[in-house]
């Protein structure tokens, strides 16, 4: 049994160890990894829309060699969508976005929208890129550990004005940020008192019911 049929309804099914016969499901197929932040966003993007699907769990210390068959740069998150395969989490969140457009994650205005992709690319420059060194505890880790915390520093102020990464509402740049805010004492990158409303910020998306739903048991351990 996997863990979302305690909370969720049966539709959303985790399959474990099992059950990688691609393409044949009526239903969206993510594969995802258990600790991996960008697969935690295309679950995070799932759990919001509420639509029928299945994550299967992938064991990145023991891969199967499904992925490389599914992804040429054998990585996850893969989704598996009938005769449909997309990777890169960005990629995939945004095509369940368009196919269940309640709630719209992405803004409806094309300007707005733009804006959001070119977020989207400045978190991963910015932020993201740095995850792989403190993942692989490489010699750059602390390097790494220090940019991150500069960058949320920075981006604290703006929590004491608005809600959201793009203003009120809940968005796909809410998304994206969530699974590093969620794994910072993870990655032993520890904010000063000057990065409250960004703190703050984050307890606001680990309380919704969509974020919660989509954590992984090897997730919900990450923080105390
Ligand atoms: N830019 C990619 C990054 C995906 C990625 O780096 N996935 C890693 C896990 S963090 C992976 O599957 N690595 C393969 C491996 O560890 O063997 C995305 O947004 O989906």
């Amino acid at each position: 049994m996997g863990h979302r049929e305690v909370n969720a309804p049966s539709v959303r099914r985790v399959v474990r160890d099992a059950d990688y016969s691609w393409g044949t499901s009526a239903m969206m197929n993510l594969y995802s990894g258990t600790t991996d932040p960008f697969s935690h966003r295309c679950r995070i993007v799932l759990y919001e829309k509420q639509m029928d699907f299945q994550v299967i769990d992938v064991d990145l210390f023991n891969k199967p060699e499904d992925i490389a068959v599914i992804n040429p740069y054998n990585r996850v998150p893969v989704l598996v969508d009938r005769d449909l395969i997309l990777y890169e989490a960005n990629i995939i969140n945004e095509y369940i976005d368009e196919r269940f457009p309640h709630p719209q994650l992405m803004p409806p205005d094309p300007i707005m929208r733009a804006r959001a992709r070119q977020l989207l690319f400045t978190m991963e420059q910015e932020l993201f890129s740095h995850i792989e060194a403190i993942e692989k505890n490489l010699k750059s880790a602390d390097k790494a550990r220090q940019h991150i915390r500069e960058r949320l520093v920075e981006l604290a102020p703006l929590f004491n004005k608005q809600k959201h990464m793009l203003g009120e509402d809940f968005s796909m740049l809410d998304v994206a940020i969530a699974p590093l805010l969620w794994r910072l004492d993870h990655y032993g990158v520890e904010l000063p008192k000057t990065a409250a409303p960004i703190q703050k910020y984050a307890e606001r998306i680990f309380s919704r019911q969509g974020f919660i739903d989509a954590l992984t048991p090897s997730e919900k351990v990450m923080r105390r």
